[in-house]
């Protein structure tokens, strides 16, 4: 017990966040994640290490993004699911990719991301969106805290997001099935919902199938399926379902886990599961690769010596913006060609 309020209030070693994530010491969990969410370079190493260390115990889990405009109900949604879940027994994360709430503080994810009554069950476990930063930084914290929730041992890790610029996308590269709810709108069923967007669904849900709204629910659900069947499959052997759902009554939460079910051995079955994984994996790393690249090339000294005076070049048409390009590229690596002769 004693141990228990140290680690609380005071520091902890690498070990401590290892051993503590592992046992699923929820406090030490949540530290780890703030590690993992901190800027600060000294954090940056003890978090790799502690991460590196957890690796062989990640990949358990099965991993499901969530998305939909602001108030399509995700938030309600994710609580009924998750209650579901953890009365079976099973364990749950909820993290949450919110780029707007670094920017406005306020979340467009809404005041019930908290999902009070899903935090409060001892098998859940709910993280906001970390803020700070562009959507490349939430995303690295929000990839990060899911290898720490599955190295805690949670059976499925939920991640809500919005269609806000680019985190649909982000947010699909890091889960295994991704839905998206929708409402039923004024005959526009696709609500302005960005093309692309479409074709990396899995599941597309109608919340709010409940009161006086069934019966556009059902049509919409028909409208829907029938635009679907046009696009091209997202997984081989999979035609995405539409389903109409209550997050506020839990009407459908069943038969939408069971599509969540089916889709899932499905993609299992036929080794889409782990080559997804496997890609997304690799394509975070090159992603690392060319944001630390550019990082690097930008912060170096004689890069940015000469950068204004090639740009107010190219701008006076002086110097032909590939000529400037190749100019500025060698300048990173002048001291070292200086070095070398
Ligand atoms: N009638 C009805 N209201 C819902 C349903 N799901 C969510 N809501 C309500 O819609 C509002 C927005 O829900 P929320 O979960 O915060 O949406 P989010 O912004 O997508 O996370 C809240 O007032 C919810 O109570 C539903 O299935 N039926
Ligand atoms: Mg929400």
């Amino acid at each position: 017990m004693k141990r228990e309020t140290n680690h609380k209030r005071g520091v902890l070693t690498t070990e401590d966040y290892i051993v503590g994530v592992k046992n699923n010491n929820r406090a030490i969990l949540a530290r780890a994640i703030t590690l993992v969410e901190s800027n600060a370079k000294r954090h940056f190493h003890i978090a790799q290490d502690v991460l590196s260390a957890l690796i062989p115990e990640t990949g358990n889990s099965i991993r499901l993004g969530i998305t939909g405009v602001p108030g399509a109900g995700k938030s309600t949604f994710i609580e009924a699911l998750g209650i579901m879940l953890c009365e079976q027994g099973f364990r749950v994360a909820v993290l949450a990719v919110d780029p707007s709430s670094s920017l406005s503080r306020g979340s467009i994810l809404g005041d019930k991301t908290r999902m009070d009554q899903l935090s409060r069950h001892p098998n859940a476990f709910v993280r906001p969106s970390p803020t700070g930063g562009a959507l490349g930084g939430v995303a690295r914290k929000t990839r990060e805290t899911l290898l720490l929730c599955e190295a805690a041992g949670y059976d499925f890790i939920i991640v809500e997001t919005v269609g806000v610029g680019q985190s649909e996308v982000t947010v699909r590269s890091m889960v295994d099935c991704f839905l998206v709810l929708m409402l039923t709108g004024a005959g526009d069923e696709l609500q302005g919902m960005k093309k692309g967007i479409m074709e990396m669904i899995d599941i597309m849900l109608i919340n709010k199938a409940d009161g006086t709204n069934i019966q556009k629910a059902e049509q919409a659900k028909v409208e829907l399926t029938r635009i679907l069947h046009y696009l091209p499959q997202t997984s081989e052997g999979w035609q995405p379902e539409v389903q109409t759902v209550s997050a506020l009554t839990g009407k459908g939460i069943k038969e939408c886990w069971k599509s969540i079910e089916t889709f899932t051995e499905k993609m299992k079955q036929t080794q889409q599961f782990e080559q997804r994984r496997k890609k997304q994996a690799t394509n975070w790393f090159y992603s690392l690769v060319e944001e630390q690249l550019l990082l690097d090339f930008y912060s170096d000294k004689n890069v940015k010596s000469e950068l204004p005076h090639l740009v107010k070049a190219v701008e006076n048409g002086h110097i032909s913006p590939t000529k400037a390009a190749f100019t500025l590229l060698r300048n990173m690596y002048k001291d070292d060609a200086e070095l070398k002769q």
